[in-house]
């Protein structure tokens, strides 16, 4: 029997609509493997005008300390029920089993436990003057902003959804969550655990579907919404971006990137491949932090090229769920023309292919699935679009450098601002070289190694604010201020 994957809205799965409904194809091997229920612009609707209710209700009431309990137990719910938010997962990426295992789905939990302890610490202020009739107390209190629509991507679904259904709960909001429509399975598993742990009706909502011309856009456009966090391209956040003017709605965005790593010759050498190994191919280089571009210190450009080469190559595909598999495919047909797209063009425009460069050869059982060939490139030249589009797949390029001002400026040469990772053991050239490269997150000696309390966002056109710790309360609360004439 197929599966089928249904909208959920006032604590309850909307009823079919047969007629409106598309089918899920697994990127592993091309098969069906699920249909999903896409949401009319009434459900829509009625998911917000449920949120909206919900605000009113005891959800609304509810100290913080009580709100963050129901946030621990969510953890608890998803904890408990681990192996089918894994399975999920798996089902909706195709990527392998120990990633969604030991990154996402664990940092998924973690999400609600984490936001819900801020939740109880965040800082306001109070300042105290004096006016002509007397000692005067101001003081800010955090209210919800009301009801959130969270619009979400596909490239690690339950971690980057409960990044911000996290602090948007602790915070007192509702939400209006859209899944991609490549990836629903976790958000809606998320909505049965919600409701198993008490959160009321219409607290949290799930819609599925498109972006225009469907639940993306009509979440968006609705005006019952009072603020939207995005994450996905920056294409898609302008669109949005647009909308969210007629009402003057307040916006959280997390966009794409063109993300460089320095590696310096005096770095670790085995760390640094290994960590650029990571940067450029985990979950088959979809990752908003991947590194597209890396810059090697020429003394040590030959040998960090060829231990990477040999790193790559060894990658084993596979089914997810085969604990040998340590790649997996991209997320469907269609972006794989698109990387592949980028493949050829790197070769049209002049770049040398050091490895990969095309679609591997996979067992017949897999050959339905959109897998292509991990890519290393060097000599590109300075215009090629493999420098400065972010391609969103597993392939970097390599090239030597001689001078920091000189590889800063490339590096900072993109409209992009989102991360970057510089690899030295030199302290003091670390912070020199991190302070000076424009984005919103430097690694050093490390990718993707975050604290959760930390500023996460992107400078220039990779987003607008910064979630993560007391950021996200700054986004999802309205800061009250309260003057006193004592
Ligand atoms: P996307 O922009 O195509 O889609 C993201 C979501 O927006 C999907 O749910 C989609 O249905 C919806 N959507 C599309 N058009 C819409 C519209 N007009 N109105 C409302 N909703 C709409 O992005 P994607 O392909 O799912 O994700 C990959 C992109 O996300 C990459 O560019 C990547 O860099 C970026 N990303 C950024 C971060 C970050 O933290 N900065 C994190 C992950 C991914
Ligand atoms: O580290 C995070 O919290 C975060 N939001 C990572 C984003 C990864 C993007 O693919």
């Amino acid at each position: 029997m197929t599966t089928t994957i249904t909208n959920f809205v006032h604590g309850e799965p909307v009823p079919v609509d047969p007629t409106h409904t598309y089918p899920l194809v697994s990127n592993v091997d091309g098969r069906t493997t699920a249909v999903v229920h896409e949401a009319s612009v009434d459900t829509v609707d009625a998911a917000v005008r449920a949120a909206r209710a919900a605000l009113k209700g005891p959800w609304g009431k509810m100290s913080v300390p009580e709100r963050a309990e129901l946030l621990h137990e969510v953890a608890r719910g998803i904890n408990a029920r681990f192996d089918e938010f894994v399975a999920a997962e798996l089902a909706d990426t195709g990527q392998p089993l120990h990633v969604i295992e030991h990154v996402f789905v664990p940092r998924g939990a973690a999400n609600f436990d984490i936001f819900a302890d801020i939740a109880k610490n965040v800082p306001t202020e109070a300042f105290e003057m004096t006016a002509k009739r007397g000692p005067v107390l101001n003081y800010a209190i955090r209210r919800p902003k009301g009801v959130i629509g969270v619009i979400c991507p596909w490239n690690a679904p339950f971690l980057l959804m409960t990044w911000k259904v996290g602090p948007a709960l602790a915070s007192g909001n509702t939400v209006v969550v859209k899944p991609s429509e490549q990836t629903p399975r976790t958000t809606r598993l998320l909505a049965d655990v919600m409701r198993d742990a008490g959160v009321p009706d219409g607290v949290f909502n799930v819609v599925h579907g498109f972006g225009p011309g469907s639940a993306g856009e009509f979440l968006t456009t609705n005006p019952g919404v009072d603020a939207i966090t995005f994450t996905g391209e920056t294409s898609t956040g302008e669109a949005i971006m647009r909308v969210a003017a007629k009402g003057v709605r307040d916006v959280s965005f997390e966009l794409g990137g063109k993300n460089s790593g320095v590696v310096f010759a005096d770095c670790d050498l085995d760390a640094a491949v290994e960590g650029i190994f990571r940067a450029a191919f985990l979950n088959t280089g979809q990752v908003c932090l991947g590194t597209e571009k890396v810059y090697v210190e020429r003394p040590i450009f030959e040998a960090f090229r060829d231990k990477l080469v040999q790193r790559v190559e060894a990658v084993r595909y596979g089914r997810p769920d085969d604990e040998a598999t340590t790649y997996g495919p991209l997320i469907n047909l269609e972006h794989r023309d698109k990387v592949l797209g980028y493949y050829q063009r790197a070769v049209d425009e002049g770049a040398t292919v050091v490895t990969g460069g095309g679609v591997p050869e996979v067992p017949d059982e897999l050959k339905g699935g959109a897998w292509v060939q991990p890519t290393i490139w060097t000599g590109a030249p300075e215009d090629a679009a493999i420098l400065h589009e972010e391609i969103f797949g597993p392939c970097c390029h390599l090239e030597p450098f001689d001078d920091e001002d000189a590889v800063l400026a490339k590096v900072n040469d993109t409209p992009y601002g989102l991360s970057s990772t510089v690899w030295t053991q030199n302290l003091s050239r670390a912070h020199r070289v991190a302070a000076a490269i424009d984005v919103g997150v430097v690694y050093v000696n490390s990718w993707f190694l975050r604290d959760l309390r930390t500023a996460f966002g992107g400078a220039k056109q990779s987003g607008i604010g910064r979630e993560g710790g007391v950021h996200s309360f700054e986004f999802y609360t309205e800061t009250k201020n309260i003057c006193v004439q004592l």
